[in-house]
């Protein structure tokens, strides 16, 4: 009689509804062996103010310009902008040659501090601090959505993750176009509406309350989950709980607390895991400023951290993963109980 057929142990494919693509996972390999590149970590300890910090407090930035005595958060325009607002406008036919075609796009690029403080991090930052951060997202959503169809923003931590700055930071990109990922989801979400006559990412919070396998971190208003179809090693997606929720601009006051503590808690797990201040990119996803009912969308942000099995060695996504799709070794659940498992309090 032939072996049945176990999710934990056997090779299967998953499929991301929110992206429309498979993942390949395969739970037999955890145990292979690792003698490739190790990750080198700065373990140095940060003073409170760097006087060479071009994003502490009074200090000078690349561009030139003096930065105030900032208390909690601090916004500016990014000095190396991708995006320019000022770009002059071509004629609206942007494919003349219908092989390489062109699109001209305008834009704004800035940069968020989301504390004075060079030394700390989003979990070692108060709740009350973090509330700040939340309800800076939510301000910059509302100013730029009014002027843009997206507005990305985004948080990379971590020098594997490119970031080029310890002092606490994320980035907004707004632009007069939907980005690729974005474009994903947006025709996703709108897919599953029309056949199922549900919202999806509703339909995947009311899903993973009942079971119970792969949540994080849950409080009255969010839930943190390993998502069936993650990727990433430990992966995760915040969602909200109350429905009807599209955009940053429909947080309610009394959410921003239970979101900052929810931020803390998730992000307090990540780095207890390997016991290192867990490197990742994160950023919002929600519906595009020009949709005013979207009844397909949910807010949601992602967290992608790359470490695989230590504070050393991450997860590369290479030959396979480049030229055919997406592979992870653990599985979602696997990844779910161990992030669960760490004690944080
Ligand atoms: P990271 O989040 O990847 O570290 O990027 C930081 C951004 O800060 C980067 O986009 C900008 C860079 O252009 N920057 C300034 O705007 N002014 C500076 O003085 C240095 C860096
Ligand atoms: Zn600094």
């Amino acid at each position: 009689m032939s072996p049945t057929f176990r999710v934990e142990d056997h090779p299967h494919r998953r499929y991301n509804p929110l992206r429309g693509e498979w993942v390949l996972v395969s739970p037999h390999r955890n145990k292979r062996p690792w003698q490739g590149a190790k990750e080198s970590l700065s373990t140095q300890k940060r003073p409170a103010h760097d006087p060479h910090c071009y994003l502490c407090p009074d200090n000078v930035r690349a561009g030139g310009q003096q930065n105030p005595p900032y208390k909690d958060t601090f916004v500016f325009t990014n000095d190396f902008s991708a995006l320019l607002s000022d770009t002059p406008t071509a004629s609206s036919e942007t494919s003349v040659d219908s092989l390489f075609r062109i699109a001209p796009v305008r834009g704004e690029c800035r940069v968020i501090c989301f504390s004075p403080r060079h030394d700390l991090t989003l979990p070692e930052m108060e709740v009350e601090a973090i509330e700040k951060v939340v309800a800076l997202w939510q301000d910059q959503y509302n100013e730029l959505s009014a002027r843009y169809a997206w507005v990305q923003i985004f948080e990379n931590k971590g020098e594997v993750m490119g970031c080029s700055n310890p002092h606490l930071h994320g980035q907004i990109w707004a632009s007069d176009f939907l980005p690729n990922e974005v474009q994903a989801e947006e025709t996703q979400q709108r897919l599953f509406f029309q056949k199922h006559g549900k919202n999806l990412l509703e339909e995947v919070v009311r899903r993973e309350m009942e079971a119970q396998e792969r949540i994080v971190e849950e409080n009255d208003d969010w839930l943190v989950i390993v998502p069936f179809w993650a990727v990433w090693p430990f992966e995760t997606l915040l969602l909200p709980k109350r429905p009807g929720i599209r955009h940053l601009h429909h947080l309610r006051l009394e959410e921003h607390r239970t979101l900052a503590q929810i931020l803390k808690r998730s992000l307090t797990r990540y780095d207890r895991l390997f016991e290192v201040s867990f490197p990742y990119s994160m950023g919002w996803h929600g519906a595009p400023s020009s949709e005013k009912e979207a009844e397909h969308w949910t807010l949601h942000a992602h967290f992608y951290p790359p470490l695989l099995r230590s504070a050393t060695v991450k997860k590369f996504m290479v030959g396979y993963e480049m030229l055919a799709e997406s592979q992870r070794d653990l599985t979602a659940e696997q990844a779910a109980a161990r992030l669960r498992s760490l004690s944080i309090d």
